[in-house]
């Protein structure tokens, strides 16, 4: 167990808080003018899934049946019913004392269809609700703008990102945003987890691999990314030239690979996927493709098709601070046929026999976000912001009526014992924490209800049923705690 090394301390203005995205809590997936979007297509995946093909395997004739079927069982169709219950959500999120809150903008609400010229003005209003609840209680909203839900009409019309035609559209999409909202919202973030489309290519950017015939699947992969760098880099420009008082950041995956053994080749294969985690949020940070990325492109035998002034955008659009994800850790080894593995909910790792794994075999590391977070300061010196971390678990409802959960509670201590070790020892700039599905969501890789992440219970199964009412869980008031006291009484 790792437990806090020196004080206890936080900055006074830290920005503690917890966070959601669109396509995985608010349902009401066709009301209102909401256009379709890939995460409306992607049916239930029962169990523990730790093949990472079968998990992310989509095809074309999956996206037919989607529009024309609905008797499937579509779990983000429904969420948890966020679109209904968003005042008593950020109610509960207020008297845990939250001082920030992020959530994403679904696309597909703003524009029914992303080429229709005028906005659909009953999403504009959904999201100006949530935002006054928000200011009601001084909540600080964070906004991810595309959180893996891509709008289908991008995927039928131009096999989603891999179309250039979708960086204009995504731009016209934040300045609706930025003009209707910026009298809620300062905190913005792009794309969640930049680097995901290598990973997971269909919710990431809406590239189905069946139809990609005339170019290698990986190439349009890395066109595909190519297009979203440029795309963020328009976005914070435009806001950096229009709002100065915004604060624009990048969002990554924190993968964490320690070296399976102290053999300098197990070192040397460790050092390369790590450099692999980093190859896109180093485009946004330092605003140009690193010579490690552009030779593991042409090394590959691929190009990437670049306009004129790509490389002038990405150089103006970098961003003001580095936001990321962090769950677990996992190792690495030059040869792997032999060992144990690992899953995370994107990747394989190399099974630690040092760490405890959570039921989804994710193994879960508080030391490694102390690690973490001086690695990324020393690597870009950028305020950082924890906009992901929690555990996911099969809570069970009591006869007492109560979610007893002291292995979530125990997993929040260690990280906040972690968090004040970077910042009074490590002297790293740390922002904020948000606490990832605060209320119980759908799980963004299996899309079950069972793997629950939240401080306040959601009465839902797998299939929809059940009343959708909220129950606070133990954890709720001990995060309760941690707030009040500024991360000092846990
Ligand atoms: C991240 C995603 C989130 C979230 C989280 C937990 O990759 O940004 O959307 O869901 O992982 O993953 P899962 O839901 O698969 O447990």
């Amino acid at each position: 167990m790792y437990t806090n090394e020196g004080q206890l301390q936080f900055p006074e203005n830290f920005l503690w808080g917890g966070a959601t995205a669109a396509n995985q809590c608010e349902g009401a997936w066709d009301e209102d003018g909401k256009g379709m979007t890939i995460q409306d297509c992607l049916e239930f995946r029962a169990g523990n899934i730790s093949d990472m093909g079968k998990q992310f395997a989509f095809s074309t004739e999956d996206l037919k049946k989607a529009q024309t079927n609905n008797d499937i069982n579509y779990p983000k169709r429904r969420g948890t019913d966020y679109y209904h219950h968003y005042k008593e959500d950020i109610a509960l999120m207020a008297e845990m004392g939250y001082k920030v809150y992020r959530l994403s903008i679904s696309w597909a609400r703003i524009f029914t269809d992303p080429e229709d010229e005028k906005p659909n003005e009953k999403g504009i209003e959904f999201y100006l609700n949530v935002f006054k609840e928000c200011k009601k209680y001084g909540i600080e909203p964070l906004v991810t703008l595309s959180h893996y839900d891509v709008p289908l009409d991008l995927i039928n019309r131009y096999r989603g990102w891999y179309g250039r035609e979708c960086i204009d559209l995504f731009v016209k999409y934040a300045k609706v945003c930025f003009e209707r909202f910026s009298d809620y919202v300062t905190y913005w973030l792009t794309f969640n987890e930049v680097d995901a489309m290598l990973r997971h290519p269909v919710t990431s950017g809406g590239l189905i691999e069946d139809q990609f015939d005339d170019v290698p699947f990986e190439q349009a992969m890395y066109q595909a990314m190519h297009h979203q760098m440029v795309a963020s880099a328009l976005v914070v420009k435009m806001a950096h030239d229009k709002y100065p008082n915004f604060k624009l950041g990048c969002m990554m995956t924190k993968l964490c690979f320690y070296p399976y053994t102290c053999k300098p080749e197990d070192n040397l294969a460790t050092q390369q996927r790590m450099r692999s985690i980093y190859r896109y949020v180093d485009i946004q940070v330092f605003g140009e493709y690193p010579l490690y990325l552009k030779k593991e492109i042409a090394n590959k035998g691929y190009t990437v098709a670049f306009e004129d002034s790509d490389e002038h955008i990405l150089k103006d659009g970098t961003v003001d601070f580095v936001s990321f994800f962090y769950y677990m850790t996992s190792c690495w080894a030059a040869k792997t046929d032999d060992l144990e593995l690992s899953p995370g909910n994107t990747f394989n790792g190399v099974k630690n026999p040092y760490l405890p794994s959570s039921e989804w075999g994710w193994q879960t590391d508080a030391a490694g976000l102390r690690y973490s977070l001086v690695e990324l300061y020393d690597r870009f010196r950028k305020p950082l912001f924890i906009v992901e971390n929690g555990l996911g678990a099969r809570d069970v409802l009591a006869e007492d009526g109560k979610i007893h959960e002291p292995y979530r509670c125990e997993y929040l201590k260690e990280h906040v014992c972690a968090m004040s070790g970077a910042i009074n020892l490590d002297g790293v700039d740390l922002m904020g924490y948000t606490w990832w599905g605060c209320i119980d969501l759908i799980s963004e890789s299996t899309r079950e209800m069972s793997k629950r992440y939240g401080f306040v219970y959601v009465d839902v199964d797998d299939y929809g049923n059940g009343t959708y009412n909220r129950i606070r869980k133990d954890s709720f008031y001990y995060y309760k705690q941690v707030i009040e006291s500024n991360g000092t009484n846990i």
